[in-house]
């Protein structure tokens, strides 16, 4: 039995029909969190996900009574904001966001809630590049892209955090309202370092998207490197 814990867990699930997806990460997440003995809230922000995941998700609220607020928006208003809309609705003293479709594997919440407690960390990290971290089902090209990005950002902001653009994280709830309004997930990251705020490190295994279509356009690309020397000004 895992010692007596407190705290309140805030997951938050950004979905955009992830409907095949969401049932079995759902009951994922609800047995980590059971089997260690921690209080949780599932928050599941749908931009209007034309596959109906909308509806998967009101039949996940009869199964798990209690544990899921789903907040849905209009249309496809992209992730930075959906992260921001679901932590007003998050009531625990930590959040924890993460992707919906698999690649980040609710198994490791524990070991990240572990973490944050030994040090009293404000941000636990998942991260694809340190330990037995590594990223399983991406192609070569995708591999050296992410890769080179992560090496790109880490040369020009210093920051000492080995995975910058990776999205699964637990965070102090405190320290997000502090720090609202970045939706840029390596932006706040690299500022929150740069503020004193500690960060740790928790290696995951990376999974491309079990269901679904992946897809990573030149534009992403741009805009990434736009953000991180827009971000070099900065710090
Ligand atoms: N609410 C909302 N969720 C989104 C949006 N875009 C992506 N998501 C969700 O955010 C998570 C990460 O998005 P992905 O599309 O998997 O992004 P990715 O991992 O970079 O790309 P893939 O290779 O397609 O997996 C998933 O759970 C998506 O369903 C959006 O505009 N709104
Ligand atoms: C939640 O997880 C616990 C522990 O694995 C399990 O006993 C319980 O049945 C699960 N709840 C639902 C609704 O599946
Ligand atoms: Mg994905």
């Amino acid at each position: 039995m895992a010692p007596t814990n407190k705290n309140k867990y805030s997951v938050i699930l950004p979905t955009y029909n992830e409907r095949r997806n969401l049932p079995v990460i759902v009951s994922l997440i609800n047995d980590s969190f059971t089997k260690n003995n921690l209080d949780y809230e599932i928050i599941i922000v749908d931009d209007g996900s034309p596959d109906g995941t909308a509806n998967i998700a009101r039949q996940l609220q009869k199964a798990f009574p209690r544990r899921i607020i789903l907040k849905e928006r209009a249309g496809k208003l992209g992730l930075g904001t959906a992260y921001i809309h679901g932590l007003q609705s998050a009531t625990g003293n930590f959040v924890v966001i993460m992707d919906a479709d698999f690649s980040h594997h609710p198994k490791f919440i524990p070991e990240m809630i572990r973490k944050q407690a030994t040090n009293d960390y404000d941000i636990v990290t998942g991260t694809r590049y340190a330990g037995d971290g590594g990223v399983y089902g991406w192609d070569l090209k995708r591999k050296l892209i992410s890769k080179g990005a992560n090496i790109f950002a880490d040369t020009l902001l210093r920051p000492g955090v080995s995975d910058l653009t990776g999205s699964f994280r637990l965070y102090k709830k405190d320290m997000l309202s502090d720090s609202k309004g970045y939706v840029f997930q390596m932006e706040l990251i690299v500022l929150a370092k740069s503020m004193g705020y500690s960060v740790g490190e928790v290696p995951i295994s990376f999974v491309d998207r079990v269901y679904g279509d992946s897809k990573l356009s030149e534009d992403e690309i741009g805009q990434y490197l736009t953000g991180v020397l827009s971000l070099w000004t900065r710090v």
